[in-house]
């Protein structure tokens, strides 16, 4: 066996560069790069082998190891799963910053190689600085946290260890069932140890990503399902896009007159404007959709985890007969909601699904039409609406109006819009028409705040000629937005659009719809008096934020001024951040939907109690598990 001799990091490095996957007979490289930020628990090993030029990796330098963990997923999210990044920090705060990114990437099933330094693996030179202790389990360091919110996890203690470790990673990543965050923890002291590889090891390999064939039992079984049903409906889940079967599901709701709706990871898999496409569903969904599936007698639900956004908590399905089919390539999801688990790829079995009842049509004979007219009138009316002036007078935009002139007249086509957190994928969900295929990007799996800007720019990487545009409320923004200048610093262009209404405002609402008075999500000064948050407004100029990355700032309140701004934005060569300020009352909600919070059940607040009781009432219709 013929050997090399290399660091644990070289060889590391040297095998991501030779990873490839083939899927229907195209065959990509996998791995695009690296993000990350040294510190000392990485930058002499892992550091030391990504600075040699002997490789064909390039390394992205984050600005704060979770939106570098999120640009990374932005960008694997945006190729379909098929290419994706690795992501390195240093040992402690460096690594644990990323736990959250992992998260990320494991709620949505985006494959993401997680690469945290760690404390020595001979234990000699502890406690290094930034090693958490734990005098219970000397075992136990800040990658710890990772398992949690990974997919596979690993500790390479030994160099010879890297071959099972990394296989194992890459046989995860590559598991369209399995895959999310990947987490190989890297002790600094291994990362620099070298070992005589087999050159075998380090070889290019091919990761055949094989589609899971339905068996003859499953197809049986859901035609028959779907031939009792008399009103179907399909959800349009995440898997539907990354499998590719997007002309499959039209092809399957042409033929037996079946609508869909749409979760926010399949949103944009088939255009706004195909016949049997009623937008958004769930409890951030269109009426069309909601009226829909409360009518439906079997629902079948392809490539969606059933989260309770989409399934309004299990309120949704009203029909008393109401069936769930699950085709899905993941058990776990396939099963939920007492579904008739199809555990198959999404395209195959709808093709196969496509055939196997011949002569079927559903009875809604016009009424997806009619809901759909009826959708489409609400949308218009929303993208033309006016807000209230701000207090002081000063003009302020509607948030619908803005997505509506985002959509409808001022972006191109083909604009890939990014986001994630707040009450912009709520209304997104609901207005927002996709008008190219895969370019509706929504991170709402984990929601998390500070994904949008990052993404945009991960996006961006994966697609270098497109308009990448991240819609992100103010709250967001101030969390997380400084991988704005990694864009700027890597002359990638990004146009962000936050939305300010001066707070944390899907959350206001939601408190006040609760009967609970608002507190805590405005963004108002301490108030002398009353020594709560309820003094004035406080302001921002993201704008000017966004100059002092070296962005164009640009600015909004009115339908001019961002017909204006979008326009010097589209005709920028850098990065750009437009500062529109809207009307926080302007978000949408309703449209039959439903949500199940914990609500308090005594209060000293009457409304609290009243909802309380609502809410238990409603309880009683959602199903039990
Ligand atoms: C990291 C993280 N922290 C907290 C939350 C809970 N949360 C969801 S939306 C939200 C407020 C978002 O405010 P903003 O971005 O301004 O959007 P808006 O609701 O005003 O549209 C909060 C705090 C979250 N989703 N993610």
């Amino acid at each position: 066996m013929k050997t090399v001799r290399l660091t644990m990091a070289q060889a590391l490095l040297r095998f991501l560069d030779n990873q490839y996957i083939e899927v229907d007979g195209e065959e990509i490289k996998y791995v695009h790069g690296v993000f990350g930020i040294f510190g000392h628990g990485v930058v002499v090993g892992l550091g030391e082998a990504l600075a040699a030029k002997d490789h064909g990796l390039r390394f992205y330098q984050g600005k704060n190891e979770q939106g570098a963990g999120h640009a990374a997923m932005g960008f694997a999210k945006q190729n379909n799963r098929r290419r994706i990044m690795a992501v390195c920090s240093s040992i402690g705060p460096g690594a644990l910053n990323m736990v959250t990114a992992a998260g990320t990437a494991t709620v949505n099933r985006i494959p993401v190689l997680f690469l945290p330094g760690d404390a020595f693996a001979c234990r000699q030179p502890d406690p290094v600085l930034q090693q958490v202790e734990s005098p219970y389990d000397y075992t136990n360091t800040a990658s710890d946290a990772f398992r949690a919110v990974s997919r596979y996890w690993d500790r390479v203690q030994r160099p010879e260890q890297l071959m099972t470790a990394m296989i194992n990673a890459f046989r995860v990543l590559t598991d369209p069932a399995d895959t999310g965050a990947v987490t190989v923890a890297l002790p600094q002291d291994v990362q620099g140890e070298a070992y005589d590889y087999p050159e075998e090891f380090l070889a290019k390999r091919v990761h055949h990503i094989e589609r899971r064939i339905p068996t003859k039992g499953q197809i049986d079984r859901a035609s028959a399902l779907l031939k009792a049903a008399k009103k179907p409906m399909v959800i349009c889940g995440g898997g539907v896009r990354f499998s590719g079967a997007g002309k499959e599901l039209e092809n399957f709701c042409k033929t037996y007159h079946i609508p869909f709706g749409e979760t926010q990871a399949g949103k944009g898999t088939i255009l706004w404007d195909n016949p049997y496409n009623l937008s958004g569903i769930g409890n951030t969904g269109a009426l069309s959709a909601n009226r829909i599936a409360k009518e439906a007698d079997l629902i079948i639900a392809v490539g969606t985890r059933l989260g309770d956004f989409t399934t309004c908590s299990k309120w949704l399905f009203q029909h008393p007969d109401a069936r769930i089919m699950g085709i899905n390539v993941a058990s776990f999801d396939a099963y939920k909601m007492n579904g008739e688990p199809i555990i198959a790829d999404a395209k195959l079995t709808l093709e196969a699904l496509t055939k196997a009842a011949p002569g079927y049509k559903s009875t809604w004979g016009d009424r997806i039409q009619q809901v759909r007219d009826e959708w489409k009138a609400e949308v218009d009316r929303l993208y033309s609406e006016d807000a209230e002036p701000a207090p002081d007078g000063s003009p302020l935009l509607s948030q619908a109006r803005v997505l509506g002139e985002l959509n409808d007249r001022l972006l191109p086509k083909d604009t890939i819009v990014v986001s994630g957190s707040g009450s912009i994928p709520s209304d997104m969900q609901r207005v927002w028409r996709a008008r190219t295929e895969d370019t509706y990007h929504m991170e709402y799996g984990f929601s998390c705040m500070g994904y949008e800007v990052a993404a945009a720019l991960g996006a961006k990487i994966a697609f270098p000629d497109k308009e990448i545009v991240a819609l992100v409320g103010d709250g967001a923004y101030t969390m997380l937005h400084t991988e704005l200048l990694t864009a700027v610093q890597e002359g990638r262009k990004i146009i962000v659009v936050v939305l300010d209404n001066a707070g944390f405002h899907c959350i206001d609402n939601l408190q006040h719809s609760q009967g609970i008075v608002h507190f805590g999500n405005e963004w108002k000064t301490r108030d002398d008096k009353s020594g709560r948050l309820e003094g004035a407004s406080v302001q921002v100029d993201y704008a000017k934020n966004g100059e002092s990355w070296g962005a164009l700032g640009l600015r909004a309140r009115t339908p001019a001024e961002l017909e204006k701004a979008v326009k010097e934005a589209l005709a920028s060569k850098k990065s750009v951040v437009i500062d529109v300020k809207t009307s926080a009352k302007t978000m949408t909600h309703g449209y039959e939907s439903w949500w199940r919070v914990g609500t308090a059940q005594v209060s000293t607040n009457p409304e609290v109690e009243k909802a309380a009781k609502e809410m238990a009432a409603e309880v009683t219709k959602a199903r039990k598990y």
